[in-house]
């Protein structure tokens, strides 16, 4: 089990109309009351990032911060943002980046995270990078003692190397499926107009910095959803809500 009294601990409060869930929505605004008047703030992909951006509308809304500006991640995230009243830019126009707030598939212990279960790690992992603080928003579901036990690995492909790429991906242990939409078995396309592929390592992953960088040393991979010292605040919504906090 991992050692949960390092880490936050928000309690549930009401759910909003937008997302059903209470747990989410609890550390979507603990979150946002770390954004100071003047923060140029990255926005996250996934749905507890997207109620990050709607509580972040609010304060703006409410006149509570001034001056916000943000770098959305994704196209879904750019469309929420405005629909929310949070004005974005592009990366290119800022030289830095206060805070990012982000979701994630998994985190341990040592807040190494897996990303890419919403196919935008690629975009997430260069503001995240970024940013003088990344706040990983998760409920208590996706923390766990050891990365890959339970989620695989996204990720991000060159459809002109997809085979090369997966004959690489298994000589390194892994047990990669492209990743493919629902509806019609068609490969799932990327915001950047490449295709991911999930790839599990049975067993876990003992080394997850070392698998980062042999993941990203093959050609035709753009970025894998292994993000090893990035995150500095993991918000962990639980039902009893004590309050410790990861530093
Ligand atoms: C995105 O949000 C992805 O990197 C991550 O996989 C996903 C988590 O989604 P949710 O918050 O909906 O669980 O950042």
């Amino acid at each position: 089990r991992v050692n949960l009294s390092r880490i936050s601990a928000v309690a549930a409060e009401s759910s909003s109309p937008v997302f059903q869930d209470p747990l989410k929505r609890a550390v979507a605004k603990k979150a946002v009351e770390l954004v100071k008047p003047g923060m140029i703030v990255g926005l996250g992909t996934g749905s507890t990032a997207s109620m990050a951006i709607e509580e972040l509308g609010k304060l703006i809304g409410a006149g509570k911060v001034k001056d916000i500006q943000a770098v959305a991640t994704s196209y879904q995230a750019r469309v929420l943002a405005r629909q929310f009243g949070v004005k974005t830019v592009d990366l290119n126009d800022v030289n830095v980046i206060d805070i990012a707030f982000d979701g994630a598939d998994e985190v341990d212990g040592q807040m190494n995270v897996i990303k890419g279960g919403g196919a935008a790690h690629t975009m997430e992992k260069v503001v995240n990078t970024m940013a003088k603080k990344t706040v990983i928003l998760v409920d208590q579901s996706k923390v766990v003692p050891q990365l890959g036990l339970t989620f695989p690995v996204p990720v991000e492909v060159l459809p002109f190397a997809i085979s090369p790429v997966l004959r690489s991906l298994v000589d390194l242990g892994g047990e990669p499926e492209i990743r493919s939409a629902l509806r019609k078995d068609g490969p799932v396309i990327t915001d950047l107009g490449n295709m991911v592929v999930d790839v599990r390592f049975p067993g876990g992953i003992k080394d997850p910095a070392e698998l980062e960088r042999r993941i990203n040393m093959i050609p035709g991979v753009v970025e894998n959803g292994l993000f090893i010292g990035i995150v500095q605040t993991v918000l962990v919504a639980t039902k009893d809500a004590e309050e410790t906090l990861i530093i």
